[in-house]
């Protein structure tokens, strides 16, 4: 496999998702930014539809084919490079971190995509109040069910996928992000908070932090 080309925007939860999945394993990658809102989105342009005509990011060129969607690059990328594994060996492990991922990224990240946003805020009658209510509801509430499902495991919240981060964290550091962004309150996912906080210092998370990257704002 050669070095991957990772098309991102440094904001996007689902291109920082793979971002940190690449670092943890250290696989060598390029960035190409594709900006969201420059020049009313570079990733509606005929160039990057040709790419990912879903005209979303992130997309992953590698060996002369093009990846999209985070979930199907985050097992790619597990597949391919198996050490350090990112999901746990056991069948049941492994299913209970995927519903972790999928809270995240079938059910929080697309009802506050920035495309989402905007077209609602396109119906009219969608001001800022409604909203952050939308906002706070959608992200609340996935977030709350994740950090029931950590208390019913009796998580203590240092990393969730096992001894060391993995796709769990993937998915879980980018959303805290959006929750922030957002003004969504976190104090009472304490769980959550503490694997972010055993997450953040490590170079694999820095490095893929939206500060870090080459198109940060
Ligand atoms: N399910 C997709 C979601 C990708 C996605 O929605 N990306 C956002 C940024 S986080 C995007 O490109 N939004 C632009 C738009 O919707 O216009 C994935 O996980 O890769």
């Amino acid at each position: 496999v050669n070095p991957p080309l990772l098309h991102s925007y440094f904001r996007s939860s689902a291109a920082w998702r793979v971002r940190i999945a690449l670092n943890l394993k250290g696989v060598a990658h390029a960035i190409r930014p594709v900006h969201l809102t420059r020049d009313g989105g570079e990733h509606l342009m005929d160039e990057y539809r040709a790419i990912n005509p879903q005209a979303r990011v992130p997309s992953l060129e590698v060996d002369g084919e093009i990846l999209t969607q985070s979930p199907a690059i985050l097992e790619w990328i597990e597949e391919t490079w198996p050490a350090p594994p990112l999901l746990p060996a056991a069948p049941l492990a492994r299913a209970h971190i995927r519903a972790i991922c999928a809270i995240i990224s079938c059910d929080i990240a697309p009802l506050q995509n920035s495309g989402t946003q905007k077209w609602l805020r396109g119906q009219g009658g969608f001001d800022d109040p409604k909203m952050q209510a939308w906002l706070t509801h959608w992200i609340g509430s996935g977030l709350a069910a994740i950090e029931a499902l950590l208390a019913r495991r009796g998580e203590t919240g240092r990393f969730i996928s096992g001894d060391a981060p993995g796709l769990a964290e993937c998915c879980v550091i980018p959303q805290l992000f959006g929750a922030r962004r957002f003004h969504v309150p976190l104090e009472d996912y304490p769980r959550l908070l503490a694997t972010e906080a055993a997450c953040t210092s490590l170079p694999a998370f820095m490095d893929a932090a939206p500060g870090a990257q080459p198109d940060a704002e």
